[in-house]
Order: C-alpha cells, then sequence, then structure tokens
C-alpha cells in the first residue's frame, strides 16, 4: 500500500489531521492500535477554543458541533470565601464550546467514512523505517499477517505512549516533564450540571471541576492521592467529597445520580522537542501532555493539526520543502504557551502535598487577583479561550 501521508493514531490528532490533508487532496492512511469502539468509548476532553471549532468546520465536520455544542462566555471559580466568574466575552470577546472529545471523534469518524479514508484499526506492532531519507515506510501486523506502507510522510499522532516519539533517537530528543503529585477522579453522571458553566474550585480538601456535556450529562472532577485507585471510590463517596468542595449554595441544589463512567487520570506537563525527525513529525498527546486544567489537551492538537496541515501543503502541493522547517517552532510557540497557562491553573488550584502556609497565601493572593484585577482576569481568558494561531 502507498500513501503521501501515514499517519499513526486514530484518535482527534490523526483523525483531524487526516480529513483536513484528504479535503487537500492529499492521501493519508491512518494506522490505529485500538479498535474503532474503544476509541470512541474514551470520555476524555470537554471544552473547545475557537480555533479548534474553526478547524473541525473547515474540515466539514462542525454541522453537528454547531448543533449541539453549548457556548460558554464565561466561567467560575470559587474559593472558601465564595465564588466568582471570569467574563470571557467582556475581557476578551471570545467563548468556548463545551462539546465532548467523544462527540468530536465521532464526528471525525463519519466524515473520514464519508471520504472513504483508509483506517486499519487493530494495527498491531506499527514500527517506522527510513525516517531519515527519502523514502520512509511504516510496518504493522494484523490478522497474523505482516504489512508494508509506502509513503513520503509519517505523522505520529499516536499519543503520549506511542512509538513515534520514541522513534525520534533518544540522544536527539530533549523531554522536559513535571509530574503532579495527584491525580484526576473523574465522573460521568446522567444528571443536569450543577451549573450553567464550569466551577473550578480551590478547596483545603482539594480541587474540584464541576463540568458538563449537555444539559442531562454532567461531568465531575475531584484531585485525588495517586495513591486512590477508582474501586475505593464509591458514586456515594464521590458525591459527598464532591459537594464538600464545591460552594455551598451549589452542592445544597445539584443533582447526583449513577455514574457511567469512572476513572482516575494521573497529571503532568511534559513536551519533547524537537517535533521534526526527518520524515516524522509529531502531533498532539504525542508531543505534549498538559494537565486538564486548563482545557487544553485536545485543543493543543488541534492547532498542532493546523501549522503541520499547512506544512505538509507547502512541501507537497507547493514543492514548498523549507515549510516543513516552520512546523515545529510555529507548534511549539502555542506549546510552550498553553502548558505555562495549564501549570500555572494547576498550581492556583491544587493542594499539593506538604504546601506550607506560604504557598497557601500565595495561592489565595493569586486567586483574589484574578477576582479583582480586570488585567489578570484579561490574561486568564485570553489563555483559557486560546491564544493565537
Ligand atoms: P490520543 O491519545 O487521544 O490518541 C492517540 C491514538 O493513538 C489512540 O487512539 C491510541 O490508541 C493510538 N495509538 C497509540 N499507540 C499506537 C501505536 N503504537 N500504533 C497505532 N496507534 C497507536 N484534554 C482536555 O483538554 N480536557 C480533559 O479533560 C482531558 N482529559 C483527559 C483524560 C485522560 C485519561 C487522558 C489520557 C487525556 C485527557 N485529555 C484532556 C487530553 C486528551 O483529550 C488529549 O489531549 C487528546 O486525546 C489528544 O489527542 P491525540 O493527540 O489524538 O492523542
Ligand atoms: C471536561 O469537561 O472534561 C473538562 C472541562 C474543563 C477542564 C477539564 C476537563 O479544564
Amino acid at each position: 500500500m502507498r500513501a503521501q501521508v501515514a499517519i499513526i493514531g486514530g484518535g482527534p490528532s490523526g483523525l483531524l489531521l487526516s480529513q483536513i490533508l484528504m479535503r487537500a487532496g492529499i492521501s493519508t492512511v491512518v494506522l490505529e492500535r485500538q479498535t474503532r469502539d474503544y476509541v470512541l468509548g474514551r470520555i476524555r476532553a470537554g471544552v473547545l477554543e475557537r480555533g479548534a471549532v474553526e478547524m473541525l468546520h473547515r474540515a466539514g465536520c462542525g454541522e453537528r458541533l454547531a448543533r449541539e455544542g453549548i457556548a460558554h462566555e464565561g466561567c467560575n471559580l470559587s474559593t472558601v470565601k465564595g465564588m466568582f466568574r471570569v467574563d470571557f466575552q467582556a475581557r476578551v470577546g471570545e467563548a468556548v464550546t463545551v462539546y465532548g472529545q467523544t462527540e468530536v471523534t465521532q464526528d471525525l469518524y463519519a466524515a473520514q467514512d464519508a471520504m472513504g479514508v483508509v483506517i486499519i484499526h487493530e494495527a498491531a506492532n506499527v514500527a517506522l523505517h527510513g525516517l531519515e531519507g527519502s523514502a520512509p515506510w511504516v510496518s504493522y501486523e494484523k490478522d497474523g499477517q505482516s504489512h508494508r506502507i509506502d509513503c513520503d510522510y509519517i505523522a505520529g499522532c499516536d499519543g503520549f505512549h506511542g512509538i513515534s516519539r520514541q522513534s525520534i533517537p533518544a540522544d536527539k530528543r530533549t523531554e522536559y516533564e513535571r509530574v503532579y503529585p495527584f491525580g484526576w477522579l473523574g465522573v460521568l453522571s446522567p444528571t443536569a450540571p450543577a451549573a450553567e458553566e464550569l466551577i473550578y474550585a480551590n478547596h483545603p480538601r482539594g480541587f474540584a471541576l464541576a463540568s458538563m456535556r449537555n444539559e442531562k450529562l454532567s461531568r465531575y472532577y475531584i484531585q485525588v492521592p495517586l495513591s486512590d485507585k477508582v474501586e475505593d471510590w464509591s458514586d456515594l463517596a464521590f458525591w459527598d467529597e464532591l459537594k464538600r468542595r464545591l460552594p455551598a449554595e451549589v452542592a445544597e441544589s445539584m443533582e447526583t445520580g449513577p455514574s457511567i463512567e469512572k476513572s482516575i487520570a494521573p497529571l503532568r506537563s511534559f513536551v519533547a522537542e524537537p517535533l521534526r525527525w526527518g520524515r516524522l513529525f509529531l502531533v498532539g498527546d504525542a508531543a505534549h501532555i498538559v494537565p486538564p486544567t486548563g482545557a487544553k489537551g485536545l485543543n493543543l492538537a488541534a492547532s498542532d493539526v493546523h501549522y503541520l496541515s499547512e506544512a505538509l501543503q507547502g512541501a507537497i502541493l507547493e514543492s514548498d520543502a523549507g515549510a516543513l522547517d516552520q512546523y515545529g517552532p510555529r507548534a511549539l510557540k502555542r506549546i510552550w504557551g498553553a502548558m505555562r497557562f495549564s501549570w500555572w491553573m494547576t498550581s492556583i488550584l491544587h493542594r499539593f502535598p506538604g504546601q506550607s502556609d506560604f504557598d497557601q497565601k500565595i495561592q489565595e493572593s493569586e486567586l483574589l487577583q484574578l477576582e479583582t484585577l480586570e488585567s489578570a482576569q484579561v490574561t486568564m481568558a485570553r489563555n483559557y479561550t486560546g491564544l493565537p494561531y
């Protein structure tokens, strides 16, 4: 088999890149390790920046998003002293859209199917070859058979645990990382959201987040120790702890119900440089991970795809090989901006083990500035709704 671009990974990065390239007349093939049902069963991000929404519309996948996506013009932050709102629309004239990553992936799969894109699921032992030459190729196994795909370029869209980043020689990679000493216990429940907009709660017992997917489906998170296991948390225990961390007026009136998904995600900040190694380009979680506090993970994947799809179109359709050199520097500038913001949101909202009284006072001062200073709110709103592409 041959394709101009072989894409490793059928998550949002891989599917969106494939969709945009195919619409530009560039042939792709997507290799995904899991089944389609497995990919579609993952519950992850929930908030899209305008840039990501525009990318999906440009990719011909925005119709249901336009119908079902919920515009949020602000969000709430709470401390034991009360709750305040940051008005994105008033501060920076922007909003975000609440629309689950599961829906995004469904829409992308539907669009890819409509275009007849080759997406190979359950592709095992994917390996990349000839990256430093001009004729790279990919090998994989399926149904007990070995296969080969010849291509011109390879996009590593295979997430943090994929093989693409590992295909860059270790002595040529620089990895920047901060692992946080806690995780997020997330619950999806068929209940009405606790509030109209998201609530990020800083509480002495730990961070909490009240989010949603639609008016009948809520998504909640509480900070938990890394030693916790999902089975340690009954639904009752989760709701009780969540209510203790949210503002009383919200907790008193919120609807609780059964969890239809419950999982614990570790938190880390991570960037691997460079994003390019010969004919291989890293995209999305294959290149970087952010703590979900700033709702940036999926949105960074979208901007990576924007930059790489432009670079590949330049190289393939306009014979501008120099365009490919621009991918890394352009993407990394926005990646590090989102890395900083996600680290900052995580630092001011969570309880860190061994946090000193001084640390506590600094957090309270950061949140007080965010509540009372227009300039602080402008900076937060600009970052939360998305730095420019
Ligand atoms: P993904 O990890 O989504 O997709 C990579 C794909 O590659 C997967 O389908 C995988 O099966 C496949 N793959 C891996 N290795 C392979 C191999 N060797 N061969 C072939 N295929 C391979 N972001 C937010 O903004 N908000 C959130 O609340 C949020 N919550 C998250 C919770 C969890 C548990 C995780 C893990 C991430 C969360 N994220 C969140 C971040 C997440 O949304 C990512 O940013 C987003 O999935 C990035 O998409 P991809 O880059 O496509 O990577
Ligand atoms: C979610 O709805 O899953 C969500 C929203 C905002 C975040 C993280 C997760 O910062």
